[in-house]
């Protein structure tokens, strides 16, 4: 009588450590923290989130694009334009790619301060816009 060997798969059990607090995610990429007495928003195809977002005097905003397609932060009025932030492409880690992919300015003025991306421009995408709400 032959005797059956179970090889027993030992299953190995990957627990994975998520150590980002409070970073939200979006196409499977984490985005970076905010910066210091700052705040996120999110671009994607074809929105900012949120659309508006309302701070105090001496806040920095922080965009971030998470794509895929290649977008700006570029205010209406020139005050500030991001140029182009090239999207995380999905791939690898975030961070790799966050120096292209986010922008940061600070609001040094009370007021309503509006924006939209240069690539698509709210003649074609007249829901991809936002708006900075600064309070004093
Ligand atoms: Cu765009």
């Amino acid at each position: 009588m032959r005797a059956f060997h179970l090889v027993s798969l030992g299953i190995a059990a990957f627990a994975l450590a998520c150590g980002g607090s409070g970073s939200s995610s979006m196409n499977g990429v984490t985005d970076p923290p905010p910066p210091m007495n700052g705040v996120n928003v999110t671009i994607a195809d074809f929105k900012f989130s949120p659309a508006v977002d309302t701070v105090k005097v001496g806040t920095t905003v922080q965009w971030v694009n998470h794509g895929p397609s290649e977008h700006s932060t570029t205010s209406d009025t020139g005050l500030w334009n991001s140029g182009g932030l090239v999207p995380s492409g999905g791939t690898g880690s975030y961070a790799a790619s966050t120096g292209g992919s986010t922008f940061q300015f600070t609001f040094t003025q009370a007021g309503s301060f509006s924006y939209h991306c240069m690539f698509h421009p709210p003649s074609q995408y007249p829901s991809f816009v936002g708006t900075s709400v600064v309070m004093p």
